[in-house]
């Protein structure tokens, strides 16, 4: 069994940019390391070494266009008790993504979680309530998406890629 969930993963430089919003005084929860800081796409949870298999061998999974996100604004969500950066707009290939990604997975019989997709990068858990503010916009383009794999480990969950697929270059829209 294994703990899946596909995501944007964004660049070791990008990633560095995300870090660098939450201020170190200002954060008492976990804060969530650079390299684990990614978008689900679309949360699978435990599933299968069969399952798995078929996910990862997914030929073209999705044919979207390459994207940009521009990621705007420190929110705190109180039912999770997290703070998130969310992005003030969402273009239509990231919503045709993950729909296409929905409907990949209902197509092979997997479960998932169908709560409405609400993208974000989580950087923070049990987090203290804290007002939400802008921050310099940081604009990451995504060229591709992953199926990652979460493992628990003693200093925490490590992620691992299990398979990545590029997004086919299209017309600029
Ligand atoms: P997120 O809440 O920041 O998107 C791996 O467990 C990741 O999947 C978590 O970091 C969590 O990130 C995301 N996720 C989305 N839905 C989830 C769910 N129902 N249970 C656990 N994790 C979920």
């Amino acid at each position: 069994m294994a703990r899946l969930f596909f995501a944007l993963y964004p660049d070791a430089a990008a990633r560095a940019s995300l870090a660098a919003v939450l201020p170190t005084d200002g954060a008492r929860g976990r804060v969530i390391p650079a390299d684990n800081l990614h978008v689900t796409l679309a949360f699978l949870g435990d599933v299968d070494a069969t399952a798995a298999d078929a996910l990862r061998a997914l030929q073209d999974a999705v044919p979207v266009p390459p994207f940009e996100l521009c990621f705007e604004r420190l929110v705190f969500w109180e039912r999770a008790r997290a703070r998130v950066l969310v992005p003030e707009a969402v273009p239509p290939e990231a919503e045709c993504l993950q729909a296409g990604i929905r409907r990949l997975l209902t197509g092979q019989g997997l479960s998932f979680d169908r709560r409405p997709w609400n993208p974000h990068v989580t950087l923070e858990r049990r987090a203290a309530p804290a007002p939400t503010r802008p921050v310099t916009p940081i604009r990451i383009r995504f060229d591709d998406y992953v199926l990652m794999a979460s493992e628990t480990r003693p200093e925490g969950a490590v992620y691992r890629p299990l398979a990545r697929w590029r997004l086919p270059p299209g017309d600029a829209v």
